[in-house]
């Protein structure tokens, strides 16, 4: 920060978080519980944190986690759980059986709700959270006294710290602190976005439905017994406001085997938008002081439900290295924090790629990619072995 800019020194901290999206109010509340200070620094408002609707599905490692630290509560009362998936080829429809094939299942919860439980817990430990920062940025992230400024009301704030937590998603300042001489960036972009819609409906199905349509990708998913999620691919570029909630139940119907979309409820869409589809990862993880958590560091394609719950796997490790570090003296979990988060974000990566691959229809596709496809699909529907391997990956990989 220039020295000439009048600005208010704030009391240092231990941990400096940036970002108050899952990641960081995650890694704050574990951090609060175990006695160590932190402060989160978020670009917008609470509620326009609470207004994105985004993840909806958490592996049992993330479950675990928010029980843990006290905000499993109302998951546990209102989250569903999910014992399988249901896949579907054109009219081929079939059911996985996670509980069956390897005794694991997943939890139906919204990030919005995941993100409400940790505002709430946070408020009662007195963490601070400060919201609508602008401005954030990064220094002497290779220092023992790295530092944080920002704008807030007008005013120019700075806050040391020991360490920085980047957990401020794809676009935020954290991740480009790096030099670029040190980071190395692996990235895929697809040729396609998802249209959501959320509406108050009941869910078509008590299972997710993941299908394979020859007009393109569509899943059937949902927030509780009254509130459904659905998804159809489209074209990158589309925008949400050219689909009318009539042309996008209409498609999705389309897309859906016939005895599922008689049964579809529709009603009026209270949010859509499109998302892209996008792999990245950026290595190493960490640099000097800081370290990146979540979306920061790395994409997946929500085929694979698995960004929230990379987010909350980052979290854990990075919080053992800190809580390791302020214990017992000692870096080497924050040493191996990038390489060890990096070894299971490049396992989920891959799940994602080839669950999307597998499921969407490439407009670069030639004949051969699309008997492959099939191919795969048949193998799926037909080998316990390929079954088991998906319900693995799919209720999540071990932390170790
Ligand atoms: P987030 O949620 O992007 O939060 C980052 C926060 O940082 C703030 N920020 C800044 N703060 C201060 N200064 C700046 N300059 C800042 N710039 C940004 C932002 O305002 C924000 O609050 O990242 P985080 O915490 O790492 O969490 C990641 C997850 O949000 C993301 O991976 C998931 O939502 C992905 N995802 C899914 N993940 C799952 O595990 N299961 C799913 O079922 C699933 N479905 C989805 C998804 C993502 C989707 N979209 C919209 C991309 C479905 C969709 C449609
Ligand atoms: C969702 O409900 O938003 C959702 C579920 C499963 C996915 C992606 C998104 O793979």
């Amino acid at each position: 920060m220039s020295s000439n800019k009048d600005f208010v020194r704030e009391m240092r901290v231990q941990v400096a978080i940036v970002g108050g999206g899952p990641s960081g109010l995650l890694l704050a509340q574990k951090l609060s519980r175990a006695g160590i200070e932190c402060q989160i620094l978020e670009r917008r408002s609470r509620r326009y944190v609470l207004s994105r609707i985004r993840a909806g599905v958490l592996e049992r490692g993330t479950v675990d986690q928010l029980r843990q630290v006290g905000v499993g509560g109302r998951m546990d009362f209102q989250g569903l759980e999910h014992h399988g998936c249901l896949l579907s080829d054109g009219d081929q429809i079939f059911s996985l059986n996670f509980h069956k094939l390897i005794g694991k299942s997943v939890m139906v919860y919204g990030q919005t709700e995941v993100t409400r439980d940790l505002y709430d817990a946070l408020d009662r430990s007195g963490v601070v959270i400060r919201h609508n920062v602008e401005e954030v940025s990064l220094h002497d992230i290779d220092t023992d006294a790295p530092r944080v400024t920002w704008q807030e009301n007008g005013q120019f704030h700075e806050m040391v710290c020991d360490y920085i937590a980047g957990c401020d998603g794809f676009y935020g300042p954290s991740r480009a602190t790096i030099p670029d001489s040190v980071k190395h960036e692996f990235e895929r972009s697809y040729p396609f976005g998802w249209l959501g819609i959320l509406s108050k409906t009941p869910p078509v199905e008590d299972e997710l439905i993941y299908s394979r349509s020859p007009r393109g990708f569509a899943l059937a998913s949902m927030r509780n017994p009254s509130l459904s999620r659905y998804y159809i691919q489209v074209p990158a570029d589309e925008k949400a406001d050219q689909w009318s909630d009539e042309q996008f139940w209409s498609e999705l119907r389309r897309r859906l085997p016939e005895k599922v979309s008689q049964k579809i409820v529709t009603g009026p869409s209270i949010e859509k938008s499109v998302a892209p589809l996008r792999s990245f990862v950026c290595e190493p993880m960490s640099y000097g002081r800081l370290f990146l958590c979540g979306d920061a560091a790395h994409i997946v394609p929500p085929t694979g439900a698995k960004g929230l719950n990379l987010a909350a796997s980052d979290v854990h490790y990075l919080f053992e290295a800190l809580r390791e570090y302020y214990d017992d003296q000692s870096s080497s979990g924050l040493q191996n924090y990038s390489d060890t988060a990096l070894r299971r974000v490049w396992k989920s990566m891959r799940f994602s790629w080839s669950l999307t691959h597998l499921m969407h229809i490439f407009p670069n596709h030639t004949r051969f990619d699309a008997r492959i496809q099939i191919a795969e699909f048949r193998y799926l529907r037909q080998s316990t072995a390929a079954q088991r391997a998906f319900a693995e990956n799919y209720t999540g990989l071990p932390y170790h």
